[in-house]
């Protein structure tokens, strides 16, 4: 009914009413803006070594010299997984609880963060080496105001590693394309090599995992190999943007997309990722590096406050430009200075201080409410208040999509 979506409405204009700004503000104005949305990047491989060599060290130097680097950032995925989060970066709205909403809700309006920038002038660009159909992409796409996605042909053959050429070719050649472009551009590249189950060419294996066939499955092993190689390519990647002259013009960021998929059933994943019992494993499993180099800030921070993939538009508009009130959206800029909560697809919930996990039967009381520093389990009224808030935004969220809203809100 009317009065249902003015309701709708006017939630979405109180959460946006006042956006806070950032303490980098403004700083990426008008530059380019490049986000590299890695596949199955996980936050327990950064700064980590394995026998002594590091794994990410092209991220970690990032992270140690000039990055701003969140490590209590988690991914909300659910069965739409890397179009999830695809979803979740371009509109900042939940995603579905079943299916994909790329798939379900391909025709929506939505208050999407490419056409933003599109309407600011900047041409708006998909890099990503695969069938365009998938996860009806192509589809999607037109809808968020994407101008080009160069997909599985517009790329030249080169050396296939899992599902489609590697992202060290693959970095290399969306390069080629953007060097060409007019700017401001805005690139989003989906990298694919790490996708699960991980399966890298043995020469491409260059990690010392001795000591490790004995008691780790394969796929943690493969895992690591494969992470290393994709953080070279990034590496590789930057090199050549600061050679092409691009770097000081050019906000990078870079996260993770979804979990892995390795389970704690494995030994030596859950001693490495410290995933041994329920908490961990869910917060570890959850958990996806976000950094940033935005050009100008040459001194590397650290922000410890939680946030999620909701917050990517409204904290990436923040740095581009002043922040803007009245979008629809459910994120929140990653500096609001506000308690900071993160609500997962089943109503599970993280904080500063609190985790809740969902039971499987969907029963509120029979979930887990645990204190994170301690681990101590809490009766669960204490974790109840912001379990609803989160169950408020997830509804909020449906109702948009199965409503198509934010095309209603505008009239
Ligand atoms: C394929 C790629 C993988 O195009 O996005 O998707 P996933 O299986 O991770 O959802």
């Amino acid at each position: 009914t009317e009065d249902e979506v003015e309701s709708v409405a006017s939630w979405f204009e109180e959460r946006n009413e006042a956006p806070a700004a950032s303490p980098y503000s403004g700083m990426a104005k008008d530059k380019n803006v490049i986000v590299l949305q890695v596949e199955a990047l996980q936050d327990f491989v950064i700064n980590r070594e394995i026998n002594g060599q590091e794994i990410t060290p092209y991220l970690n130097s990032l992270i140690a010299e000039e990055g701003i680097y969140f490590p209590e950032f988690y991914e909300q995925t659910g069965v739409g997984r890397t179009s999830d989060a695809e979803f979740l970066l371009n509109t900042s709205l939940y995603p579905t609880a079943k299916g994909s909403a790329y798939m379900l809700y391909a025709e929506n309006e939505y208050d999407s963060f490419p056409q933003i920038l599109k309407d600011k002038g900047y041409s708006t660009n998909v890099f990503h080496p695969y069938k365009p159909s998938f996860w009806n992409r192509y589809i999607m796409y037109k809808q968020l105001g994407i101008d080009q996605f160069f997909s599985e042909s517009d790329f030249e053959e080169d050396e296939v590693i899992g599902w489609a050429i590697n992202d060290d070719a693959m970095l290399q050649q969306s390069l080629d394309k953007m060097v060409d472009m007019e700017e401001p551009f805005y690139s989003h590249i989906i990298t694919l090599t790490s996708h699960h189950p991980f399966e890298m060419p043995d020469d491409h294996k260059v990690l010392n995992m001795d000591g490790y066939a004995e008691y780790s499955k394969r796929h943690f092993r493969n895992y690591l190999h494969s992470i290393h190689f994709v953080d070279q390519a990034i590496g590789n990647f930057v090199d050549r943007l600061k050679a092409e002259g691009l770097w000081d013009d050019t906000m990078l960021v870079i996260f993770g997309d979804h979990s892995t998929g390795l389970t704690a059933d494995d030994p030596a994943f859950s001693e490495f990722a410290d995933a041994g019992e329920q908490q961990t494993y869910f917060e570890a499993n959850k958990k996806v590096p976000l950094i940033f180099h935005i050009p100008g800030v040459d001194e590397a921070q650290q922000f410890d406050q939680t946030g999620s993939q909701l917050d990517l538009a409204p904290t990436l508009l923040d740095l581009i430009d002043a922040p803007s009130s009245g979008r629809k959206w459910i994120g929140s800029n990653l500096w609001d200075g506000e308690e900071r909560k993160v609500t997962f697809r089943d109503g599970s919930f993280i904080t500063g201080d609190l985790t809740f996990i969902t039971s499987s039967d969907g029963i509120y009381e029979n979930g887990s409410c645990y204190e994170r520093e301690s681990g101590e389990t809490l009766p669960t009224e204490q974790c109840r208040a912001p379990f609803d808030q989160g169950v408020q935004e997830l509804k909020m969220s449906d109702d948009v999509l199965e409503g198509n809203l934010i095309n209603k809100f505008e009239k």
